[in-house]
């Protein structure tokens, strides 16, 4: 199939399971056409399949604000006469189901269809799109899709739940490929942060409140004062600057390293002990997906679609948002030298579950259906 991909071009969430998905796409033979405002940074190789659209978006200085999902829609437009692509598929539904919507209308003026497929990641609906100033947009472009994916049962019943939505939504849950994301040999670097056998922890996020970042850091605190142990920040985001400071008025500022935005995470997840993902919402939580892949046990928070990736006493617990303190108590059960190696035996088996091969027919079932339905 000929199908464009739209997504934001982020390091993380749903950018990454957009081009991750891309890519394989286009190895399994497929031509895929990223249509974005940059370069996703997942987007690094080469691949004839792979076509890369930028999306012009031009100033005036009447725009306070530029028309982006209008030019987002011109482009769709554009790629889509000229490549004559068989499918659109949209990922987070602000603005780019609503921009997809506007697409289709324009070609089918034109005498052409192209249905589009909008999976909703999260935030676009826990969050932005609940918000008044949205909600009849997303409402509307979710029902005018011609197929709608969600990254966890949750997410789908919390949309179904939240929106007046009259059509069914398909859970395909995210993904991970074991060939990049597995425990590598870095022991040099384990010496050079835990240069006194502490354990390591690690939390990876965007930095947003949703995170709670409050938490990690106190965790870790508690965690830090029975096992010597150093915490690992990747990624950045509005939160990290008020979180340095946190961490420099709670003194413990030396066993923590902020590592900033990383191409190869999983470099850092190799020589992890634990994964925090305290979140107060997550639709899925593929970065504990990619911590499990390189067999790092998880202590999370039971929100969202969390459960049904974190097996409570297998592949780490599940607490109550907010509580530190039952985080704390299973962290270091998880820690203990006796337990650790069944549980991060656990955590790789439990990613295998969500191998890339087995979710990628899932989408080209769906695209089909979708294609011969719509
Ligand atoms: O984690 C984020 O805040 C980024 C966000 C996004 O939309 O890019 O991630 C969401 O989508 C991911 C991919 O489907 C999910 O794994 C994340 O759980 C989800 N984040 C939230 O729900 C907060």
């Amino acid at each position: 199939m000929k199908i464009g991909i739209v997504c934001y071009p982020t390091f993380g969430g749903s950018g990454v399971v957009a081009t991750e998905l891309g890519k394989a796409l286009a190895k399994a033979g497929h031509k895929i056409h990223f249509i974005t405002y940059q370069q996703p940074p997942r987007l690094d190789f080469f691949n004839e399949n792979v076509f890369y659209h930028e999306v012009n978006i031009p100033t005036y200085p009447l725009f306070q604000f530029p028309p982006y999902e209008t030019a987002l829609a011109s482009a769709m437009v554009n790629v889509v006469q000229y490549e004559k692509l068989d499918l659109l598929h949209v990922h987070y539904a602000i603005p780019h189901a609503s921009a997809a919507y506007m697409a289709k209308m324009i070609l089918r003026a034109q005498g052409r269809h192209v249905p589009f497929v909008t999976t909703l990641h999260g935030t676009d609906i826990t969050l932005v799109g609940k918000d008044a100033s949205y909600e009849p947009v997303v409402t509307f472009s979710i029902n005018e899709s011609d197929g709608v994916t969600a990254v966890s049962e949750h997410l789908r019943q919390e949309t179904l739940d939240q929106f007046a939505i009259r059509r069914d939504i398909e859970v395909i849950p995210n993904f991970i490929d074991l060939d990049r994301f597995k425990r590598q040999k870095k022991d040099h670097f384990k010496m050079a942060i835990c240069p006194n056998g502490e354990k390591l922890i690690v939390h990876t996020s965007n930095f947003r409140r949703v995170k709670r970042i409050d938490d990690v850091v106190q965790i870790f605190n508690k965690i830090n004062k029975q096992i010597p142990s150093k915490l690992l920040l990747s990624g950045d985001g509005p939160e990290r600057a008020r979180i340095e400071k946190l961490c420099r008025d709670m003194g413990i500022y030396g066993d923590v390293r902020f590592l900033g935005k990383l191409d190869a995470v999983e470099e850092v997840l190799s020589v992890a002990d634990l994964f925090l993902m305290p979140s107060e919402n997550e639709s899925f939580g593929l970065a504990a997906l990619e911590a499990l892949a390189c067999e790092v046990p998880l202590i999370t928070s039971n929100a969202g679609g969390l459960p049904e990736l974190n097996v409570q006493g297998v592949t780490g617990f599940l607490s109550n948002v907010g509580d530190v303190d039952d985080m704390v108590k299973n962290a270091l059960y998880i820690l203990n030298d006796d337990n650790l190696p069944t549980f991060k035996h656990n955590a790789l088996e439990r990613a295998k579950e969500f191998e890339i091969s087995r979710v990628l027919p899932l989408y080209e079932a769906y695209y089909e259906k979708v294609v011969r339905e719509s």
